[in-house]
């Protein structure tokens, strides 16, 4: 993919992937070129590091070796490096919802200061389902909330807490197989135990422990994250914002932050709007401060705050390349080593805050919850000292950036569509019922340069709407999808069918609506359960009329959500290679077929975004035709 075009359709990346090739900076396109042809072994997934008799590899085409030197075919290795994937994935979420539970505890017992209960509405309820007395001061429920949630982690036998949001029908098919997620931890650990040398052997059973893992992460690890989020930091509304590179600013000091976990960047949303530091900005011979993000950190603090969006995973390191970046902060995952190489080209500093992710020589000002503020602050102030290092000559941010409402949740959607006074999901139900709406679609996930940047993305949901499919959004693919004005209301007068057009211009909602970060997918599966609660749309999640997709998949962040959706019954397409299972038929058949059987959802792999989108419609018709509604009425 040398060509600028092949490599993404955002006219803003290609016109700084042009600067970059001018000024001879590496980017991921370039790294992906150097590394082909990519091992042939890792890409059907038979090559197994679990020991130290190996590395074993199967010989794909059956004149080689087909086992390990411990026997393990390629369904075992297939199985077991899938599973570890989704091991990682779980752990990457979950332990990002037990630092946002450590931060509650912080707050609720005065350690915190610059936290507080932003939503204590939604406080009382979480605390209801956990059996706490909500009789009591704000302070007092969430420091008792606070250390439930903490255990929900270290749960070595039960059920975790929020398992208990799914129907009834879903919680006795996990029951039924022994997938329902206990703790959080023990899932991770003993889903990593069963795949080392001489333990599982089926790659059934490895799957349906994977499934189990996955499940901890949706209806536990990012559920939590996603809710404390909402509670210490403000559950968001509908907000509207801009995005893409054009929203760095010539003339301001501008701060990028990247990563995942939103407490340290909201804090950096605050200082950016401290007198002090503008005025200091002011006096280096800036116009202000400007703060946008990138990745699931700018979605969140989108959602909250209407911060502007710099960009999607592959556009970090072109954030960089504008020359225009005084600091980029970080945080946790999806942070490219690159980007220390790529800042290095330029003034811009890059800034470490995470003991769990750090670079070799990279200035480090860690994060404490406890001094949060001030922290912030340090690291804005680094990046007003660092204004006028900026070469003016080598600045070029391109002028594209697009309007977007997000800030949509299980809450705010359904309230905009049932009216203030009665929210309730039953205008939705009914749009489906009906016809107008023939169906939702959750598309998500990341960017692969091994895919045209965004293409999958944007043609895979004008496809969507077109068809009259409601689509909801999160992580990148949601930035992707912003980029081309797909998430403003009026891009349903533009692309959407008729129905989906109609309930659009009544509520004044976009076709396309944003539900935040990648740990929001959690909002996905609660507002599921909300929709089978109301009633005529079945009573399983497996039959709404509905299905998920990751077009342009790359984390293992990403197989967990996949997981978790398909364990939760449903129908979940994903682009580029099928997790590097091909190696197994055996594995392949089972996840795109033999899991329908047992938990109602299945995995299809799909390299084509119309493709995609035709399937995707077909299940949901057929769902349609199982509950015996209209066909869709436009
Ligand atoms: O968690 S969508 S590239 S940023 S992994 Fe990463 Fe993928 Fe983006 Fe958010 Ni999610």
């Amino acid at each position: 993919m040398s060509n600028i075009e092949q490599r993404s359709i955002d006219p803003a990346t290609q016109e700084v992937l042009k600067k970059a090739k001018e000024e001879n900076i590496k980017t991921a396109w370039d790294r992906l070129e150097a590394q082909e042809p990519q091992c042939g072994f890792g890409k059907l997934g038979v090559c197994c590091t679990v020991c130290d008799m190996g590395p074993c590899r199967i010989d794909p085409f059956q004149e080689g070796a087909q086992a390990g030197v411990c026997g393990a075919n390629a369904d075992t290795i297939s199985a077991r490096n899938l599973a570890r994937k989704i091991a990682v994935g779980a752990s990457a979420h979950s332990d990002h919802g037990r630092d946002v539970a450590h931060t509650l505890h912080l707050a609720s017992t005065g350690h915190a200061h610059d936290y507080g209960i932003l939503d204590p509405v939604k406080l009382k309820i979480l605390a209801e389902e956990f059996g706490i007395d909500i009789n009591r001061t704000n302070e007092q429920i969430a420091q008792e909330l606070s250390k439930k949630l903490l255990e929900e982690f270290g749960r070595q036998h039960g059920e975790l807490v929020f398992s208990k949001r799914a129907p009834k029908k879903r919680k006795a098919i996990w029951k039924k197989l022994g997938i329902t997620p206990r703790g959080i931890d023990r899932e991770v650990v003993e889903l990593l135990h069963t795949t080392t040398i001489g333990v599982d052997n089926d790659y059934k059973n490895i799957i349906n422990n994977g499934m189990r893992c996955a499940l901890s992460d949706g209806w536990g690890g990012s559920m939590i994250a996603t809710d404390v989020q909402d509670i210490i930091l403000g559950s968001p509304q509908p907000v509207r914002g801009k995005v893409n590179l054009g929203v760095l600013k010539e003339d301001c000091v501008n701060i990028v932050v990247h990563g995942h976990e939103p407490v340290l960047s909201e804090m950096a949303v605050k200082a950016s709007r401290d007198p002090e530091l503008i005025k200091l900005a002011k006096a280096k011979g800036a116009e202000g401060i400007n703060l946008a993000g990138i990745c699931c950190t700018a979605n969140e603090v989108l959602m909250r705050h209407g911060i502007p969006v710099a960009g999607n995973f592959l556009q970090q390191e072109l954030a960089i390349i504008t020359g225009a970046v005084e600091v980029m902060m970080v945080d946790v995952q999806c942070i490219m080593p690159a980007l220390q190489e790529v800042a290095a080209c330029f003034h811009t500093q890059l800034v470490t805050t995470n003991p769990k992710a750090r670079f070799p020589g990279v200035v480090h000002v860690e994060f404490e919850p406890e001094k949060a503020y001030e922290v912030a602050k340090e690291i804005i102030r680094f990046g007003i000292e660092n204004f006028p290092n900026r070469k003016k000559e080598r600045v070029n941010i391109p002028a594209q950036e697009m309007d977007l409402v997000a800030g949509f949740t299980k809450e705010t959607v359904f309230q905009i569509l049932g009216g203030k006074y009665r929210a309730t999901y039953k205008p939705l139900n009914e749009a489906i019922i009906s016809g107008r709406l023939r169906g939702l679609a959750g598309v998500v996930g990341c960017n692969n340069p091994k895919q045209t940047h965004d293409y999958f993305h944007v043609t895979l949901v004008k496809e969507l709407i077109k068809n009259d499919i409601l689509v909801l959004q999160t992580g990148c693919s949601a930035i992707a999808c912003a980029k081309q004005g797909l998430l403003i209301p009026e891009a349903a007068k533009t692309y959407a069918g008729r129905g989906l057009q109609e309930i659009c211009e009544a509520v004044g909602i976009p076709p396309v609506l944003h539900l935040g970060s990648c740990v929001d997918n959690s909002r996905i599966l609660t507002a599921a359960s909300h929709i089978i609660e109301e009633g005529g749309l079945g009573d399983d999640l497996s039959d709404i009329p509905a299905a998920g997709c990751a077009p342009e998949w790359m984390s293992e962040k990403a197989i967990t959500i996949g997981f978790y959706f398909v364990a939760s019954g449903v129908y979940t397409v994903f682009g580029a290679s099928p997790f590097a299972t091909l190696g197994s038929k055996n594995l392949t058949d089972y996840l795109t077929r033999g899991l329908a059987d047992i938990v109602g959802g299945r995995f299809e792999f799909c390299d084509d975004p119309f493709k995609m989108a035709k399937l995707m419609i077909e299940h949901i018709d057929k769902k349609r035709q199982a509950l015996n509604l209209k066909p869709v009425s436009y």
